[in-house]
């Protein structure tokens, strides 16, 4: 069955961005558990913000799922990329991601690799980047492998990275690595900008798919842009998808406004 989860995010260091809920982890829990949502993504400065047991606590007091880590907090706060050409960078970069894949894991939740892939920077061979893309994702997947999860890979928007763009790019490139251990990310703001067909997109990659991020075509809740929600809906339940639907959107034009239009448009296309 698909699953509804809100995204929260704790890093003091970022002021404005796609998350549902913000700062207070207790407060937010609640009011996610009291619209009815069955998990939470998390969005956090490191793998240590919160202690492994006072999240148990919360999660089983209010009868929430932790599905999935935010990686991004790697290259906000301390610049770190899968493809710096620096290789002490990629290697840090590798560290934090992987103590988020063992944090995680602890709750079965898989880590996300998004803004962390980096981009191939001025002047640096395409190949050579995508390499040390390919080279951080093998270890990282073996990793989450050890640890009996997952490892989650989502394409981009051209202006948020030049590595790969659509389900099709991503699927491709995944298709290539010795781990199979790496999924795909359907974010639907991502995709209204660089799919000719989301519908379609969802479709042919299917496969791979394993969370899927939901937005409305300017990043807000579903049902607050323009995205034609009705066919995309239709391929996510016929491609018999089983994972969660997870509101990266705006805190627009509240959080708790935000939170209501997405469960609403949930319920509308999923139940
Ligand atoms: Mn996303």
């Amino acid at each position: 069955m698909i699953k509804s989860c809100a995204t929260i995010a704790l890093v003091p260091q970022i002021k404005y961005g796609p998350w549902i809920y913000w700062n207070d982890l207790e407060s937010a829990m609640k009011k996610a558990s009291d619209l009815g949502f069955d998990a939470i993504e998390l969005f956090t400065p490191a793998s240590d913000t919160i202690g492994i047991e006072e999240l148990k606590g919360l999660l089983a007091k209010y009868k929430l799922e932790l599905v999935a880590l935010g990686t991004g907090a790697g290259k906000v706060i301390h610049g770190l990329t899968l493809t710096d050409p620096d290789p002490e960078i990629r290697k840090k970069a590798i560290s934090f991601i992987s103590d988020m894949i063992s944090f995680g894991a602890t709750f079965g939740a898989p880590a996300i690799i998004g803004s962390m892939q980096g981009n191939v920077l001025a002047g640096n061979d395409r190949e050579k980047t995508l390499s040390w893309l390919a080279e951080a994702l093998e270890i990282l997947g073996e990793k989450a492998e050890k640890a009996g999860t997952f490892l989650i890979y989502e394409p981009l928007n051209r202006y948020e990275t030049n590595l790969f763009n659509t389900l099709n790019a991503g699927v491709k490139f995944l298709e290539s690595l010795k781990t199979k251990n790496v999924k795909l990310l359907a974010d639907l703001f991502h995709m209204n900008i660089e799919e000719a067909d989301l519908a379609q997109s969802i479709t042919d990659a299917s496969s791979h798919i394993n969370h899927i991020h939901f937005a409305d075509s300017n990043r807000k809740a579903i049902g607050l842009g323009h995205t034609e929600m009705e066919s995309v809906a239709r391929a996510i339940q016929s491609i018999n998808y089983s994972g969660y639907i997870s509101a990266e959107a705006f805190p627009e034009p509240s959080s708790d406004e935000a939170a209501l239009q997405t469960i609403q448009s949930f319920k509308k296309y999923f139940r």
